[in-house]
């Protein structure tokens, strides 16, 4: 077995000519990332042993009731990502607006969008929760106070994205536009280990992971594609997988090959997940590893977001398996006008 000793730390001192504008910032921006997300496995991973399962009492502004971890997590990554001179402003599934960065004259260049605690409902079963975040650079100028046009840049232009997965083992993996990599905490330690090197997704898989107990209120080209995936063939049925946490469900879907779809509804027109905060972050690192990610007719990345907690359709995973779908959805062009 080979010997998996480089720690995440290394790796981002290794890597960090690879970026762009590489002035060491986004080098310091995921050690601050890596630092809450330390913090936040130590709280997640303690959940069942200490009062703070359970609703907060608040309500959060897509309308549900935020978990204490929610705000929990939302803390830790704001405090984080507020302390280190790199970030400008941030936005936050959790908070209804963004939240400008004022200190050091305006000069932070970064900004970054999170879902803290993606998947919170399954807190209180001890089923895998994670964390999202996505960053870009800021495109007004450098000395001025961040605006909204700040965050909603496409995600074409996002430098690094990734995840934490508190799940079975705690991991994090992102990307900053040079493949994807996956570390696994050493609890003992405290420290990542770089685990899962290049990680690529498999060109075709096996699994589908859909909530299809809506599957009355599915657009036809869903419906259509679901029955494909059922079919009886030398490759099919595949088999259904779906936690309910997208963090996991992409997780098993990038190693074993698969397709996640959280497509419009008649319960959810616009889709569930946010553009921004899910989606963007997901299809960089999908794209990244040899994927796709679709809103079923054209490429999340390509999207020019409106809003910051915008939904979307989402279709991503295995190439060829998002492309299957996309030939179905196709044939309803009236279902892209979400
Ligand atoms: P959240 O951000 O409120 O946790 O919602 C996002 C989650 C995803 O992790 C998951 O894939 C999806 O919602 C599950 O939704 P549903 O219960 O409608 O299938
Ligand atoms: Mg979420």
């Amino acid at each position: 077995m080979p010997i998996k000793n480089k720690t995440l730390g290394e790796f981002i001192i290794e890597n960090q000519s690879q970026f762009k504008y590489s002035e060491g910032e986004l080098s310091r921006l995921i050690n601050s990332i890596r630092l809450a997300a330390k913090v936040v496995n130590h709280e997640v991973n303690k959940a069942g042993l200490v009062d703070i399962l359970g609703q907060a009492g608040e309500v959060n502004i897509q309308g549900e009731a935020q978990q204490k971890l929610d705000v929990y997590a939302n803390e830790k990554f704001i405090h984080a990502l507020t302390r280190r001179e790199i970030v400008c402003g941030i936005a936050s599934e959790e908070e209804e607006d963004f939240i400008r960065i004022e200190g050091n004259n305006n000069t932070n260049k970064y900004v970054v969008l999170m879902d803290p605690l993606d998947g919170s409902s399954n807190i209180d079963v001890n089923v895998s929760v994670g964390t999202i975040f996505s960053i870009y650079r800021r495109v007004t100028p450098v000395g001025s106070p961040v605006q909204l046009e700040d965050f909603l840049q496409k995600g074409s232009e996002q430098v690094a994205a990734g995840y934490i997965v508190y799940g079975t083992s705690t991991m994090l993996v992102y990307t900053t536009g040079h493949g994807v990599n996956g570390f696994t905490l050493n609890p003992a330690i405290g420290t990542f280990y770089l685990s899962h090197p290049n990680l690529k997704f498999p060109e075709r898989g096996n699994i589908y992971s859909i909530n299809e107990g809506y599957y009355q209120h599915f657009p036809q080209g869903v419906k259509d594609y679901l029955k494909y995936c059922q079919e009886e063939k030398e490759d099919r049925p595949y088999k259904a997988r779906y936690i309910g946490s997208l963090v996991s469900d992409f997780h098993r879907n990038m190693l074993k090959g698969g397709i996640y779809i959280y497509p419009t509804s008649s319960k959810n027109p616009q889709g569930k997940l946010r553009l921004l905060y899910e989606c963007n972050p997901m299809a960089f690192l999908a794209e990244q590893a040899g994927a796709k990610a679709s809103d079923g007719y054209k490429r999340i990345m390509a999207i020019k977001p409106t809003a910051l907690h915008q939904r979307v359709p989402f279709f991503c995973g295995s190439n060829e398996m998002v492309s299957d779908a996309e030939r179905m959805m196709a044939k309803y062009p009236e279902d892209s006008k979400y």
